[in-house]
């Protein structure tokens, strides 16, 4: 019989090739000894510390998935998985940087790109000298991005975008804003656009005051009658199938990402429960807390298992949309459920800063909600059990 490794019992390490488990080595190393230690202090005065996406970018682990002749690192997308699970080991709002990074603003200026702009924009974006936010949600289009405001008016020389997106993460620290408007040129289709910092009309007022993801920064993006030269368009793309090819590979690290929350939550709770004592003996030789134990170590594996599977997909170019909402959502839906547990498992120390878990916790109620809401993507896998859309 082999012995069960309650870290990983499914054996997903034997599972990678060398190459995954040295990404994979690089980036937990890299969130362990640089992240963990800033990331309370971060959370706790709202800031995001700019430095990290060049940290990153000087190891490799923004645009992962991009060719190496663009400066990405070329890796396939179960490597990207393992950085996103590594970071938000540490903090949800440090991955979201990443897969922000990596493949809402990078991944589109590859896949929809012309020469020029992928030649201008993604060197600077993977070595984290420039950074990028991904701007589609506004104050009155949220889970129905299809009712968008923000428009694009044709000029002479290129167009004039005018309109407000909000809740952008890294808006008002970017440097380039990919943004999504209705184009009036091309039928009132929706197009994507490259904006520039410093472009007259636009501002990217930051977001204060959040209670979730504190370490990660957040803004609106205004654009005032922002007028952009015909380059700025990302020729190769037109309707939702253009924002939405981004948001199948951020939710697909998603996936991931929220099982390393997870299991940053199932091992403090294992240890604490372990160490603390009540009624004469360890909290974790109660029934009710192996019970607890259990659940968690079952789900994280599954979860893991099933990231995986997908990432094998993509990788045989295989893309099936539903698949990644199905991962998004269990596998957010059981990290915010393991994080609220392990913070109850830690007591009163549960709701302090020190113990991580309460932070976890925060962070997850935002990854249930963006990149599609945990009930918007059960709606589009009803839609595809049923043929009926609910929406
Ligand atoms: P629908 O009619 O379903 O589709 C419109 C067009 O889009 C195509 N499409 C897709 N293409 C590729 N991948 C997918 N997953 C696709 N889903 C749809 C579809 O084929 C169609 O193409 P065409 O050529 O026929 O026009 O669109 P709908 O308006 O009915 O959409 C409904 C719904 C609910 C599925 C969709 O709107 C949705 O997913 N809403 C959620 C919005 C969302 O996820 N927003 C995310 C904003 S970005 C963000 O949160 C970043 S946080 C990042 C961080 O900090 O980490
Ligand atoms: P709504 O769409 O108004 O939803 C409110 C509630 O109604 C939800 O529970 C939802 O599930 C439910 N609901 C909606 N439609 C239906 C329906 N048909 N049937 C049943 N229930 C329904 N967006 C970006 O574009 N770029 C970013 O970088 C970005 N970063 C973000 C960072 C943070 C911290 C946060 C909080 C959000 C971010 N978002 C970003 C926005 C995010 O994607 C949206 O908040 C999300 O898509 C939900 O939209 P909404 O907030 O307008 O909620």
């Amino acid at each position: 019989l082999k012995p069960f490794d309650w870290s990983d019992p499914f054996g997903l390490d034997e599972q990678l090739t060398e190459d995954e488990r040295l990404v994979r080595d690089t980036a937990e190393g890299y969130a362990q000894e640089k992240l963990q230690p800033r990331v309370t202090e971060a959370y706790l005065s709202e800031n995001f510390d700019r430095e990290i996406l060049r940290e990153m970018g000087q190891l490799g682990l923004l645009g992962a998935t991009i060719p190496q002749a663009y400066g990405g690192a070329g890796l396939g997308y179960v490597s990207y998985g393992l950085i996103s699970r590594a970071v938000e080991r540490i903090d949800s709002g440090y991955r979201s940087a990443m897969s922000v990074q990596s493949s809402l603003v990078m991944y589109p200026i590859f896949a929809y790109g012309s020469e020029e702009q992928r030649h201008k924009y993604l060197p600077g974006l993977a070595s984290g000298e420039l950074v990028g936010c991904f701007g589609l949600t506004e104050p009155d289009a949220g889970s129905d991005p299809g009712g968008m405001r923000t428009t694009a008016k044709k000029t002479d020389t290129g167009y004039v975008l005018s309109g407000a997106k909000m809740w952008i993460t890294n808006s008002p620290i970017a440097d380039v804003f990919v943004v999504w408007a209705k184009s009036e040129a091309h039928d009132g289709k929706i197009r994507g656009f490259v904006l520039e910092k410093g472009v007259p009309g636009l501002s990217a007022p930051q977001v204060k005051q959040k209670l979730s993801l504190r370490a990660s920064i957040t803004g609106e993006i205004v654009m005032d009658a922002v007028e952009v030269g015909e380059d700025a368009l990302l020729p190769n793309v037109e309707g939702l199938k253009g924002p939405f090819g981004c948001l199948n590979r951020a939710r697909y690290g998603i996936g991931w990402g929220s099982m390393g929350a997870a299991e940053a939550c199932f091992h403090a709770a294992r240890q604490y429960t372990l160490d603390r004592h009540q009624f004469g003996r360890p909290l974790a030789a109660t029934q009710l807390v192996q019970l607890k134990l259990a659940n968690m170590v079952t789900e994280i594996t599954l979860g893991l298992q099933a990231a995986l599977r997908v990432g094998r997909r993509l990788e045989d170019g295989e893309l099936i949309p539903e698949t990644i909402s199905l991962i998004k959502r269990n596998n957010v839906g059981k990290a915010l459920d393991i994080a609220r547990i392990a913070r109850d498992m830690h007591g009163g120390n549960g709701i302090s800063a020190d113990y991580q878990v309460i932070r976890h916790a925060l962070n997850l109620e935002t990854v249930n909600t963006y990149e599609g809401t945990h009930d918007v993507h059960a709606l589009i896998l009803g839609r595809a059990i049923t043929g009926l859309s609910a929406f």
